[in-house]
């Protein structure tokens, strides 16, 4: 990316969500280096090379966002806050994978964009109206002509996902009533640089925002932010509302206080990055050093919950099959694969952790209360997770 200072640099790697079948093991896999940079104008900080996305968003994608009943629980509650608190006559939601945000309102008030059309179909086949396209200008006009303007637009752990941000919110405004708002909610950089998770990169993340950056960007196009939510969800992820410079609605104190935490932290210093770089790899020097010293005491470790911020983590610090015997997993796209690059093997999760198994790493550590509650009699037993955030430790 123009006029970023690269910071860390986490290797080669396969694409994320890339879940390998049996036949395709031998193939070589196509992989990518992975810097991260922040640019020293707009303070966003992005991985260096981003990748095309209809090589990553495509009718194979695995994702769904219906796996975890924190997610479902999360939308839920913003629908309730949605309806009270903005009342919308028409609602789009752009990344709207398998419905679990729009299947909280009435089916004619909602649109879904979704590009990986294998999700989308799953919204579509309940009644919604979705259409298969990437959020671009081109689908902005499209909708306009179809659908009309829009009062609300939400999009979740999507617009960290697309390259051209400037392209990105000039479509909005074009199908955003001037007095309509816009939440956008994505993994936060403070939280990522605090708690060390620097698995939130990957070639899917092109961004990790800030307020401070995501500010820089949105000026641009004539948008402010007027109120922040911290929330718990992903590891911690800000939710932005933001309206058009000529809606005149109060901007909350939130804003300011959120600004001040993100200084104070030093989010716009380089040498901030370059610490977090000395505690990633840092991290996977103990991470590593519990693997192995678990496996030369003869157990036997699975991972739970194979997520594409595991792919970052396995790759970057090399462990494999060696290492993992194997992951369970919810998701029906990701079972009976391998994992990306490191080539471990993925079950269907059977319903509880097998009793020959003590120790279980979590991929999926963004979900540790869901699944720490799910997995009470594995915890009463004696049996470990193992956990890299905020350092890598047997829980
Ligand atoms: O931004 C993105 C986020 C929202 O989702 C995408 N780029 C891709 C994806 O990232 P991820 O794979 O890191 O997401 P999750 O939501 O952390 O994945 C959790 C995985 O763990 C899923 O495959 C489901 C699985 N799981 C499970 O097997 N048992 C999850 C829970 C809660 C469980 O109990």
């Amino acid at each position: 990316m123009k006029n970023n200072i690269n910071f860390l640099d986490l290797g080669l790697q396969p694409l994320a969500n890339n879940y390998l079948k049996k036949n395709q093991l031998n193939r070589k896999e196509k992989k990518y280096r992975l810097k991260i940079g922040i640019n020293i104008g707009t303070k966003l900080v992005s991985i260096n090379q981003p990748i095309s996305s209809k090589l990553m968003f495509n009718n194979k994608y695995p994702y769904r966002s219906s796996m975890s009943k924190t997610m479902l629980k999360s939308f839920q509650n913003l629908a309730v806050l949605i309806n009270k608190k903005f009342k919308p006559k028409k609602i789009l939601e752009i990344g709207s994978n398998d419905g679990s945000f729009i299947k909280n309102f009435s089916k004619k008030k909602v649109i879904g964009i979704e590009p990986c059309s294998n999700v989308e179909k799953i919204t579509k086949k309940k009644g919604f109206n979705t259409y298969p396209l990437y959020w671009n200008l081109k689908t902005a006009k499209k909708l306009l002509i179809k659908e009309g303007k829009v009062d609300l637009i939400y999009s979740a752990n999507t617009i960290s996902h697309i390259e051209n941000l400037d392209e990105v919110f000039r479509s909005i405004d074009i199908i955003l009533n001037d007095n309509g708002i816009l939440i956008i909610e994505d993994p936060s950089l403070l939280e990522c640089l605090k708690k060390n998770t620097y698995d939130q990169f990957y070639n899917e993340h092109i961004y990790v925002f800030s307020l401070i950056g995501l500010e820089n960007v949105l000026k641009k196009h004539n948008f402010e932010i007027f109120h922040i939510q911290t929330l718990e969800i992903h590891g911690g992820s800000n939710r932005y509302f933001i309206k058009k410079r000529i809606n005149k609605k109060k901007i909350s104190s939130s804003v300011k206080d959120q600004k001040k935490k993100e200084m104070k932290y030093g989010i716009n210093k380089i040498s901030t990055y370059r610490k977090f770089a000395k505690r990633v790899k840092l991290s996977k020097k103990k991470l590593k050093k519990i693997f192995l010293k678990i496996i030369l005491n003869d157990n036997k470790i699975i991972g739970y919950g194979v997520t594409a911020k595991s792919t970052t983590i396995l790759n970057y610090c090399k462990i494999g099959n060696d290492l993992v015997s194997y992951f369970i997993d919810t998701t029906k796209a990701k079972q009976n694969k391998y994992t990306p690059g490191t080539k471990i093997p993925i079950f269907k999760y059977p319903g509880f952790i097998e009793k020959d198994i003590d120790f279980v790493f979590l991929g999926a550590w963004n979900f540790k209360k869901e699944i720490f509650k799910k997995e009470k009699n594995f915890i009463k037993r004696g049996g470990k997770f193992i956990i890299h955030t905020p350092t890598p430790k047997i829980l």
